[in-house]
This record gives C-alpha cells, structure tokens and sequence, in this order.
C-alpha cells in the first residue's frame, strides 16, 4: 500500500489533483482512499471528493499535524482493515508541516507500506510567496519527494523557469515535475514516478 500526501499551499490545487489521481488509478481498478483535513468546520473538499464518487474520509475541526493526529493514526487503520485500498492520498490543510504528517504516518504504518509526500507548487504564485515567505514555502519543499508545479496552463515559460529554480534551491533531491492538474498535463509522469517511488 501506498500512503501519499499532497502537501501545499492554500488554493495550490491539492483537491484538484487527487481527485484527478484517484479518479484516474481508480479506472485502473486501483482501491483508492482520501483523507481530506479542514480546519473550518464547513466541509467543502469533502463534498466536492465524495462527488467524485471516491471513498474518502474528512477530519475536520482541526489539523491533522497537531490536535487531530491521533484521529489521523485510527483513521489510517481503520481505512486500511475495512477497505484495503492501494492507495491513500491525504490532503493535509494548507499550513501543515509535511515532515510532522510523515512522522505520524509512519508510526501507524505496518509491513511494506510506503509512505511518499508530493509538494504541490502554485506556479502562478510561487515567486511572489517566496519572496515573501521563504522559510514557510521552503519547509512546504524540503521535505518531499517528489515536487509538483501545478498550474503551468496558466503561466509563461519564464515564470515555469524561475519556479523551478526555486524548487532546486531548497530541495535537488526531489523529482520534479510540470503538471496541470485541471487539465491533466503531466499527470501521468506524475503517477509514473509514484509508482516507482513505492
Ligand atoms: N489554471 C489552473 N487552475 C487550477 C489548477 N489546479 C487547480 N486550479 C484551481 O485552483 C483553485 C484551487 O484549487 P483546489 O484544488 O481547491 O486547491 P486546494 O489546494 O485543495 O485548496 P485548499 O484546500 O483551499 O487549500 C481552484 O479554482 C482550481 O480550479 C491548474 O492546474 N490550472
Ligand atoms: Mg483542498
């Protein structure tokens, strides 16, 4: 089993993009499980997910990295003995640490499961954050391994560039990769090097 987190900013396209995965590893006969965290009590992502018509579970009311991780650890166990996916993607809320998620994860995992953090990138507003909020966007970077730039369908090649020089400053070990997750451009490398990872 992999265990995957989708790691990013506010609006960075976290939602966008699992569903675009689930649904995708879904039609390949994947079992495939979301967890979605909100702080907020309105459960937006969770509706939009359940939509999608995937199995998914929503934490809400807190965050997952500090008062709801035991909640993150039962769930994680309780999806893995009732419905044995392949996968589970969590979507963490944008101001979580990933290095903490990954801790949490790990201790709840058994046997050969893998655990994998994909950094989900705003290539429309990366430059500008990190200018503003270098050490909180490069926590979001340095521990993943594998860094996405999303919303490349929206920018030009020079931004694209200076993302990417953004994105190997802080972490040269991550695998790097171009995607849009609305309208699927770079999707399938993405899934390609998920599954190598595992
Ligand atoms: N142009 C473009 N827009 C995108 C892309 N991916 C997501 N968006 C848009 O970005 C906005 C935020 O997307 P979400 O998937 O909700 O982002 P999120 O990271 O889950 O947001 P929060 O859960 O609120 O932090 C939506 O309006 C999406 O349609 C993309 O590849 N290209
Ligand atoms: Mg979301």
């Amino acid at each position: 089993m992999i265990i995957c987190q989708i790691a990013g900013f506010l609006g960075s396209g976290k939602t966008t993009l699992l569903i675009k995965l689930g649904t995708t590893l879904s039609a390949r006969g994947k079992r495939v499980a979301i967890i979605v965290n909100e702080v907020g009590e309105v459960g937006v992502d969770g509706s939009v997910i359940d939509s999608s018509g995937l199995k998914s579970v929503e934490l809400a009311e807190g965050c997952i990295c500090c008062s709801l991780s035991g909640s993150l650890q039962h769930t994680l166990r309780q999806i893995t003995t009732e419905y044995h996916p392949d996968l589970i993607i969590i979507e963490p809320t944008g101001i979580a640490f990933p290095t903490k998620i990954v801790q949490l994860v790990r201790t709840a995992m058994v046997g050969e499961d893998k655990m994998i953090t994909i950094s989900l990138i705003d290539a429309f507003r990366a430059v500008k954050l990190f200018k503003e909020a270098e050490l909180f966007v490069s926590r979001q970077i340095a521990g993943a391994d594998i860094v996405a730039v999303n919303k490349i369908d929206a920018v030009d090649e020079n931004t694209i560039d200076e993302t990417e020089k953004i994105v190997k400053k802080v972490n040269k070990d991550a695998q790097l990769v171009l995607i849009s997750a609305k309208n699927g451009d770079g999707v399938e490398q993405l899934i390609n090097i998920l599954e190598e990872s595992a």
